[in-house]
């Protein structure tokens, strides 16, 4: 199971190009205002500001009185300008001149901290939520891709789906290798050939309504002849360097927002409640696959792509057949040769079976489908100093390292901090204890090289000794918890150090609550990192824990002290936090338990648990009855390996654990998971056992054919096994099945029964 092994690695640092990415980013958070552009209680643009054209020098020269008249100033007119734009739709100025006004605010308290107002507008939180777009539901999820970024996964990904389909290697398998375009996917439906709607891919299952713009984009066809009466097609919206650039450039004149990269002008662009605003932006659209359809498109993905050409859309020119991983690679490097002049960004090459016979039979585990692959250009690398390590504690107490750095541009992006991973890293070190950088460790003002490789977060891959400072010390690891001051434990074979305080570590409690409003988790608008870092400190109307969030209205209305003129808050920007908050006092059963931030239990796994339960009193049936059973049961589960089922296990039996968990599972109603298919199948709920060899398919397929259709596969015959799958050679199993009275099939009658 590729969960997190960190604990914490999917934990962005702060500062790190994510803060650039939520820019333009997503709803949900102040700062990402779809409809106007400006990023009302964002994060100070600081060190990322690309439109930072207020004069920062003169804040040097103000006096400490100067500059609290200054703020003063600031504040009143900040203030005004919030209220003309929210309250009463009419903006007294520019979003270039409101950003400045806040730039300016921001840094006279950096250089003058104890100046800093309480109600300093940079700590202002509760943008009223964009009244947004509308929510589409796939007919077909948009799964994500698997990543590789060395040439030997070519291989060995040739190999597991040979593995998986029981082919020899000496027959030939073609495969599809496609630039990986860098914009963002986008799904058009298409009813009776013409334009029905389009979705951007939101979570894979819902996105956003973006229809109105998406028929503004000159590659996307209204109308499509001859075409399946229901198709959906997928892709990638993306903007070309010279349209990028032409668009900055205007932006700049007129003192409108500029974007960090394409990527980002291309999602701020699509992602525009006027049409009209999406119409002025040159996007661009690439097709590289579909969803729902009504009659197949073809026998292979290059006769589908070209089915799709026909109909009037764009598929990528350097989309090419290849036969096994050397003509791949070979590919790929081709591709790489081209990528500076291509005149549009992609960050690596995409392969995918051929044969959609054998795409079918692959299917998918999770959210990948087993059929692709992409294949990333290695990192952009950039040498700077290392002015300082902070440690953060994660949400399942993991210390992490932080390093903070003299800012440089990686590759277009200024990053000013990177992780460190651990205190092994630090050293110099693997996991176990066998030297790294040839043994070289990291310290303090030493000259350090970051990498950033796409979305993840920077990472410091060397340093040069040889430019170290005389007086540089070896870094020293905490060995208690910088937030509580508990003791930090390494436990053995793990490699990181984890603050042992629980829920009473601030540190742990406050990025549990950030976890649970993420995007993936409760994702309640208005309800940001910022925001709950503010009502975490707030004595008045504090929220500590998950249930709170739900008692805040409550807590509001009885209290005197009520949120509305507090942090920023006004009388609509509370309400609207109130209703979002209640939308999601109905919650599926996938989400509640992702948001429960119980170690390993990431999105996949929430969601073949979710699956797998059905439903929140089952699965809290299982984990609170006994251990042992609760164990069996878990591991059972294809995808969740015992680590994890260890994980939930202790999660529900450590009491204050239990107890927020039932607190917040008291004001809340959890959806039962869909299974898939299941109604209709016959094996739908059943317990199925395989044993023996298959000969028309592996084990591994016939495993995930019959989960997909809705029955749980053991590994050993028990009382509740409902049905024995008896290939040739089977043995005990067989046996013991006969004995207790479970039905036992031939491959013959199992490949019947599931219509095969
Ligand atoms: O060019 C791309 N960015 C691209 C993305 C592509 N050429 N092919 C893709 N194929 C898929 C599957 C195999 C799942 C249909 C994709 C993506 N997915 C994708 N992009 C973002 C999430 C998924």
């Amino acid at each position: 199971m590729p969960e997190p092994t960190g604990g914490d690695a999917s934990r962005s640092v702060p500062g790190d190009t994510h803060a650039e990415r939520d820019r333009t980013g997503r709803a949900g958070q102040p700062g990402n205002n779809p409809a106007g552009e400006r990023p009302v209680g964002a994060e100070p643009s600081g060190q990322f500001a690309v439109d930072d054209t207020i004069d920062l020098a003169s804040v040097e020269t103000l006096t400490k009185a100067q500059a609290q008249a200054e703020l003063h100033r600031l504040a009143q007119a900040i203030d005004a300008a919030d209220t003309a734009y929210h309250a009463d739709d009419a903006p007294v100025i520019t979003d270039a001149e409101y950003d400045a006004l806040k730039q300016r605010n921001a840094a006279i308290e950096a250089r003058f901290p104890e100046l800093k107002r309480p109600d300093s507008p940079s700590d202002r939180i509760g943008a009223p939520p964009a009244e947004g777009f509308g929510k589409i539901r796939h007919a077909r999820r948009m799964l994500s891709l698997a990543n590789a970024f060395e040439p030997e996964e070519l291989a060995e990904f040739d190999t597991r789906i040979r593995r998986y389909l029981g082919l020899p290697v000496d027959q030939p398998l073609r495969y599809t290798a496609e630039p990986k375009i860098d914009g963002l996917s986008l799904s058009l439906r298409y009813e009776n050939g013409t334009l029905a709607h389009a979705a951007t891919r939101g979570d894979g299952e819902t996105g956003e309504d973006v229809t109105a713009n998406a028929r503004t984009i000159a590659d996307i066809p209204q109308q499509l002849a001859d075409a399946p009466a229901l198709l959906e097609v997928r892709g990638e919206v993306y903007m070309r360097h010279a349209d990028f650039q032409a668009l900055n450039a205007r932006a700049a004149e007129t003192g409108a927002r500029v974007f960090a990269n394409p990527r980002n002008a291309a999602a701020g662009s699509l992602r525009q409640l006027d049409p009209e605003i999406t119409r002025s932006r040159p996007l661009a659209f690439f097709a590289y696959g579909w969803g729902a359809l009504s009659d197949p498109l073809a026998a292979t993905q290059m006769q589908a792509l070209e089915r799709l050409r026909a109909f009037g859309f764009t598929v990528n020119p350097l989309t090419r057949c290849c036969e096994g991983p050397d003509a791949m690679l070979a590919h790929y490097r081709h591709i790489e040769t081209l990528r500076p002049d291509l005149g549009y960004d992609i960050d690596g090459v995409v392969y995918k079976i051929d044969d959609l016979a054998l795409q079918e039979r692959l299917g998918f585990r999770s959210t990948t489908p087993r059929w692709a692959l992409a294949h990333k250009f290695p990192a952009e690398l950039a040498w700077t100093v290392l002015e300082g390590i902070d440690i953060q504690v994660g949400r399942t107490g993991a210390l992490s390292p932080v390093a903070r750095l003299r800012p440089i541009n990686v590759g277009g992006v200024m990053v000013s901090n990177a992780t460190l991973h651990n205190e092994d890293y630090i050293a110099g070190r693997d996991s176990r204890g066998e030297p790294i950088r040839d043994g070289r460790d990291i310290r303090i003002g030493d000259r350090v090289q970051v990498y950033r490789a796409g979305d993840v977060i920077p990472k410091i891959a060397d340093v040069d000794i040889s430019a170290r400072p005389a007086d540089a010390q070896p870094f020293v690891f905490p060995e208690t918890c910088p937030e509580c001051g508990s003791p930090a434990l390494r436990e053995p074979g793990d490699s990181v150090r984890r603050c042992t305080g629980g829920l009473i570590c601030p540190a742990q409690q406050v990025e549990r609550l950030k976890h649970f409003v993420s995007r993936g988790a409760f994702d309640i608008e208005g309800l940001g990192t910022k925001q709950i870092e503010a009502f975490f400190a707030d004595d008045q109307l504090p929220i500590r824990q998950p249930a709170e969030i739900f008692t805040l209205a409550e807590r509001d209305a009885a209290n005197l002290t009520k949120l509305k003129n507090r942090m920023g808050w006004g009388e609509t920007s509370a309400a609207n936090l109130f209703r979002a908050i209640d939308t999601r006092r109905t919650i599926p059963l996938n989400r509640f338990l992702f948001a429960l931030g119980i170690r390993h239990v990431g999105e996949n796994a929430a969601q073949l648990l979710a699956r797998h339960f059905g439903s929140y009193s089952a699965l809290h049936a299982c984990l609170t009855g006994s251990a042992e059973a609760a164990l069996a049961e878990l591991v059972d589960i294809n995808g969740i390996g015992p680590v994890m089922a260890q994980s939930l296990v202790d999660a529900f039996a450590n009491p204050e654990e239990r107890a927020a968990i039932d607190a917040l599972a008291a004001h809340l109603s959890i959806q039962d998971a869909e299974r898939p298919q299941a109604q209709d199948s016959p094996v739908a709920g059943k317990t199925l056992v395989f044993t023996g060899t298959l000969t028309r398919m592996t084990r591994a397929e016939a495993k995930a054919r019959a989960e997909a259709l809705g029955a749980r596969v053991a590994g050993s015959v028990s009382a509740k096994t409902d049905l024995l799958v008896a290939g040739e050679g089977a043995g005990s199993k067989a046996a013991k099945a006969e004995a207790l009275g479970v039905t036992v099939i031939d491959e013959d009658a199992w490949l019947a029964l599931i219509g095969a």
